[in-house]
């Protein structure tokens, strides 16, 4: 058991740690644009908490963050932890409709946005009445009255703040997680959690140190991110590469290349292409000693040829947003490809059948539950949704998984009809309400198709409106309305016309029979 004070801020403690061992002056972040010590960290943070009390957001009120991967992340995450206030921390690939609901049901009074996501926000300012104020990230200039650029609000607020004592069981941050049906649910974490996913998963599993430089493709929204880029390395005084594009394989080796990082944590669908891309660096020119992979199952494939070709295991572990981070992990010196490990010491997992009967046999699928002090207090508003998944010690994750007879789980798919692609949960029935949008769609279902490395990726089963023929420039253009209309990692990878959809007596659709035939 990890022992959290009672009166406990979680950035302070992130924060001040490095400093009070004497890490001021190391290199806390390097992002595309500069190098960063823990005490410019700490200043940036304080910066930003000073700026919140004078645009009057008080304690435990909300401040949404939709930043990408640079110093500001960072920076304003734990400056309104500092202050008490609550950061949410969103996906930057979201549509305006997406971020319209955030902001209304979070009711955050400030949003602090990356430039380039700018236009897909201002808008929201005439339509949220909550929402006072955009501060934008990587803008200089002056903007508006209410749409302000941050780094110059930064420069003129003080750079010592103290933190505001809050407790371990306040509420310290949320990410919204998205479900199969009904709208992303604002998942509360509180102070103690962060700390105590570096104690039990980052410190004994990864083994993570102070000379540790480490880089995540996984971006810091992303709890999976969050932990590997912020609550690690600042638990123990590394430094972190941060990358504010996306996670091309391109991208990601041309970090690997310049800075060296001793731990990458990357998702299966980045591991298969890095692998399959023509300029993958050589094992010489990197300096990694670990991987991780979360999100989705890593196909045994993948992880061998890697281990091949750079000699070193990726890790694959499963977390959630819910419990914050990985609670079962393969370890170094024990890693079975093609399984997720065992559970992480300090958390207890059981697999319940659908009775609701605890499995204690090998190799029979159940829902994975979790048990452990980092599980999230509840959803934000939803207490149907957190009652079902929160409950007492046990949280539900609504994955399938068996245990081998000698303790390894083995992940065996959802207990609803989520996707994981490239580790984001996608709906397949808002997939579907997209496709039955455009103008040619009479009916559609969406499940989970495997690509040639074994990924799963979206493929849909579309019935046409009477008088429309199918053809490949049909199939394509509808990919691209979907494209446009939802984040577009969410779109179809391939699009099969059907004359009806398989369906039960009450008209709910059989994704499992399209799933089994599509498999075939
Ligand atoms: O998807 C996962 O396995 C995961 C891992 C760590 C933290 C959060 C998540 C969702």
């Amino acid at each position: 058991k990890i022992s959290i004070p009672r009166l406990y801020n979680a950035a302070d403690d992130l924060i001040g740690r490095n400093l009070a061992a004497g890490r001021g002056g190391k290199l806390a972040y390097i992002d595309d644009k500069g190098r960063y010590t823990y005490d410019e960290l700490a200043a940036r943070a304080n910066r930003f908490a000073n700026l919140l009390g004078t645009l009057g957001v008080m304690r435990e009120q909300r401040v949404l963050l939709c930043v990408h991967d640079t110093i500001d992340f960072p920076a304003t995450f734990l400056g309104a932890i500092k202050a008490g206030v609550v950061p949410i921390a969103v996906n930057t690939l979201l549509t305006a409709a997406d971020y319209e609901y955030m902001l209304g049901d979070s009711r955050a009074r400030v949003a602090v946005v990356s430039e380039p996501l700018l236009p897909l926000f201002q808008p929201l300012l005439e339509k949220i009445p909550t929402l006072e104020r955009l501060l934008v990230a990587g803008a200089d200039g002056a903007q508006g009255e209410r749409v302000q650029a941050l780094a110059p609000l930064l420069a003129e607020s003080g750079e010592h703040f103290e933190a505001v004592a809050t407790t371990r069981d306040d509420a310290c941050f949320w990410l919204y997680s998205s479900g199969s049906t009904g709208a992303p649910k604002g998942t509360v974490h509180v102070h103690s959690s962060l700390m105590e996913t570096a104690e039990l998963y980052a410190r004994p599993i990864l083994g993570i140190r102070e000379d540790d430089v480490v880089f995540s493709a996984a971006k810091l929204f992303f709890a999976y991110g969050l932990g590997n880029g912020l609550t690690f390395p600042l638990a123990v005084g590394a430094t972190t590469v941060l990358m504010a594009e996306r996670p091309t394989p391109a991208a990601v080796f041309q970090r690997l290349r310049e800075h060296k990082p001793t731990i990458f944590y990357g998702v299966p669908t980045l591991y298969a292409s890095m692998l399959a891309a023509a300029d993958c660096p050589q094992r010489e020119e990197m300096r990694l000693r670990a991987c991780t992979s979360a999100g989705e199952a890593l196909p045994e494939e993948i992880a061998r040829r890697w281990a091949q070709r750079f000699g070193v295991d990726i890790l694959d572990g499963i977390g959630s947003t819910e419990m914050l981070h990985i609670f079962i992990s393969n370890r170094p010196g024990d890693v079975r490809y093609g399984t997720t490990g065992k559970p992480v010491p300090g958390y207890e997992v059981r697999l319940v059948d659908d009775e609701g009967n605890i499995i204690d046999g090998a190799n029979q699928p159940g829902e994975l539950q979790i048990s452990g002090s980092t599980s999230a207090m509840a959803y934000w508003n939803n207490r149907d949704k957190s009652r079902a998944t929160f409950q007492g010690s046990w949280t539900r994750s609504g994955d399938k998984y068996s245990r081998t007879a000698d303790g390894y789980y083995v992940y065996a798919g959802r207990s609803d009809d989520m996707l994981k692609v490239s580790g984001i949960y996608v709906s397949p029935i808002e997939v579907e309400s997209c496709l039955i949008q455009h103008e040619a769609v009479l009916e559609a279902a969406v499940v989970g198709h495997e690509d040639d490395d074994k990924l799963i990726k979206p493929k849909a089963y579309v019935v046409l409106k009477p008088g429309i023929s199918a053809s490949p420039v049909l199939a394509e253009a509808i990919k691209q309305h979907v494209k446009a209309g939802l984040a577009p990692y969410k779109y179809p990878r391939w699009m099969e016309f059907v004359e009806e959809l398989p369906k039960t007596a009450t008209g709910k659709i059989q994704r499992f029979k399209l799933r089994a035939a599509g498999s075939r």
